[in-house]
């Protein structure tokens, strides 16, 4: 089946949002609640292994922090949820503030799948206010209506490495996973694309370098620029020294 879209992933493939964004932002709604808790670079990279935020500050307490007593009595879930909106508050003005990039070859991709006619969406775990903000304070106020749908958060019960995310954006689109290509940068993101029945090229960051990506149909470095190659770490860019539509769509296409 040909080419007729591409699913972006949004933390750690779009923009390394995790350690210079998402990190910080808790580390500053830990501080606003009066906590002493500081996740560090390092152990960031064990909490990243439960996507979403909620989910992953819940973890923190089971796995790290088992004799605090949370406010308010035994379920843990509105502090949680209060700790959350805080955090969320605090990536956003984070990003406001001009903070994070996004990554190489990600605006010039974007662009030219737009004029090539391939159609765009996000399928990310992440809270849909944290992907306005990125595409806004990266590629302007009209960036959002690039994409058909931004399928986000807790528009599903089960977060990657569950697929439903993904199904999410397809059932949207009104397209079966053959015709579309997931762009990702986590073990968790490709498992989840994968069952959702997509083929997914992987860009690869420091905290996922090291992670399983054999069932990636390409893993590279990052998506490339003219004046700045990208390196191929498995599968074929048939030649090509970054990622293009163009390319993408032949190589694609080739493979039926
Ligand atoms: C992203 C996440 C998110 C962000 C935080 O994973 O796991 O939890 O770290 O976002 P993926 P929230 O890139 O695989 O979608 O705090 O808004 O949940
Ligand atoms: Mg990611």
């Amino acid at each position: 089946m040909s080419l007729q879209a591409l699913i972006f992933d949004v933390d750690g493939t779009l923009a390394d949002t995790e350690r210079d964004g998402h990190r910080v932002a808790f580390n500053q709604a830990f501080a606003e609640a009066g906590l002493d808790w500081v996740w560090s670079v390092d152990l960031y990279a064990d909490l990243l292994s439960v996507t979403g935020g909620k989910e992953r500050i819940r973890y923190y307490l089971q796995r790290y922090r088992q004799d605090f007593q949370v406010p308010g009595g035994d379920d843990p879930g509105a502090f949680i949820a209060d700790l959350h909106r805080s955090k969320t508050r605090h990536y956003v003005a984070l990003l406001e503030s001009g903070g994070i990039p996004l990554r190489p070859g990600v605006e010039r991709l974007l662009r030219e799948a737009r004029d090539a006619g391939l159609r765009l969406a996000i399928a990310t775990t992440t809270t849909p206010e944290n992907v306005e903000v990125l595409l806004r304070t990266t590629l302007g106020e009209q960036a959002i209506d690039w994409f058909d749908v931004i399928a986000a958060g807790d528009v599903v019960p089960a977060k990657k490495p569950a697929p439903d995310i993904f199904s999410h954006a397809l059932e949207a689109m009104q397209l079966p996973p053959e015709a579309c290509l997931a762009f990702e940068d986590s073990q968790h993101g490709l498992a989840a694309a994968r069952d959702a029945g997509c083929r997914t090229l992987v860009t690869v960051n420091d905290y996922t370098r090291g992670q399983d990506f054999s069932d990636a149909w390409l893993l590279v470095d990052h998506l490339g620029e003219p004046d700045h190659p990208c390196q191929v770490l498995q599968g074929d860019l048939g030649g090509d020294a970054w990622v293009t539509a163009e390319g993408l769509r032949r190589l694609f296409d080739r493979q039926g």
